[in-house]
């Protein structure tokens, strides 16, 4: 074999090739696994759209990230979500926001009753809100990656409900202090159920109304336990994506570029879909035998009432940071 200028670039070439293989093939093989653990069921909507920001984040990366997500509670249960993300036991998470409103009034901006009640106003809020909400996050050893907010909430029943009143004594699933505080000032007993465990509650009659979105009362198939919704839009509660400050310090900067573009178009994508299949949820309620209605006006007018109590209670907990949330939202 003659040694021409041609045969070693095409040696070279090969070389490189070969090494630029192997690089890829260790970069893989070392590439970050993460592991998401999230409270909703799988079929649920923030579930699906978390998948496919995993799905998206290891094909950008070409495999130097992988996100491994587990729905319904599987690796850590809603409430135990947050801390094990925070002490490193899993790089990422997804959580509802305002059942963190015990560790800061502040996380409960979205569950105000009746400050944001359409998607336009919630992305608003959220706009406003997110610098506070960042810089609390911070001190929590969290980074915010992004946030998709549920549909409206309303109220479930087993009876129907012309006022407040009818809610004397009725055992009422909580799922964060918002929801315990409207139950207690109507007159009901709060009574703490994580989405998860909510059909079995209803079904042994631990809890036997609550507040929540068609989203819900769909994955919970609550039909099967109750007759009554009554579409309130009392708030659109928002879930939120954040990782571990240390996990996310070390990626690189160009992934975590990738990351962050693709978290935001996951916020896109999940209110956009959450918004689609607003309606839809509440067809199925019908659809499966439910009687769907607005709040007739006393029952508005109590719930107004309520509403007002609440708002006056949270400004005065979420104190100049809450202040700062109104003032930016109502500019
Ligand atoms: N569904 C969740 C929280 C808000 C919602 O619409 C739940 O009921 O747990």
């Amino acid at each position: 074999m003659t040694f021409t200028l041609r045969t070693v670039a095409k040696a070279v070439a090969k070389a490189a090739a070969i090494t630029t293989l192997a690089t890829v093939s260790s970069l893989s093989i070392a590439g970050e696994k993460w592991d998401m653990p999230m409270a909703y069921t799988d079929s649920n909507f923030h579930t699906q759209n978390a998948k496919a920001f995993a799905e998206a984040v290891k094909i950008a990366t070409g495999g130097e990230l992988e996100i491994k997500v587990h729905g319904g509670g599987s690796l850590f249960k809603g409430g135990e979500i947050k801390r094990a993300v925070q002490t490193g036991q899993a790089q990422i998470g997804e959580r509802i926001l305002s059942a963190h409103a015990n560790e800061s009034p502040v996380f409960a901006f979205d569950s105000v009753p009746f400050l944001a009640t359409s998607f336009e106003e919630s992305e608003k809020l959220m706009t406003a809100a997110r610098p506070t909400l960042e810089k609390l996050l911070d001190k929590h050893n969290l980074v915010l990656l992004y946030s998709v907010p549920w549909p409206p909430g309303g109220f479930y029943a087993k009876k129907a409900l012309d006022s407040g009143a009818d809610l004397k004594g009725v055992k009422f699933r909580s799922y964060n202090s918002a929801t315990a505080r409207m139950a207690e000032l109507s007159g009901a007993v709060p009574v703490q159920v994580e989405a998860s465990e909510l059909s079995q509650a209803l079904s042994t009659g631990v809890a036997e109304s609550f507040i929540s979105s068609g989203a819900t009362g769909y994955d919970r198939k609550v039909w099967e336990h109750l007759t009554h919704w009554y579409d309130v839009k009392v708030w659109l509660p928002r879930n939120y994506v954040f990782v571990n400050k240390q996990a996310w310090n070390g990626l690189d900067e160009n992934t975590q570029n990738i990351v962050k573009g693709l978290a935001l178009m996951a916020e896109k994508a999940g209110a956009a879909r959450s918004e689609q299949l607003a309606g839809w949820y509440i067809e199925q309620l019908s659809a499966h035998g439910m009687k769907v209605a607005p709040a007739g006006e006393k029952l508005a007018a109590d719930f107004k009432q309520i509403g007002d109590t609440m708002t006056k209670e949270w400004l005065s907990q979420a104190g100049a940071d809450g202040q700062a949330i109104l003032n930016a939202y109502n500019k």
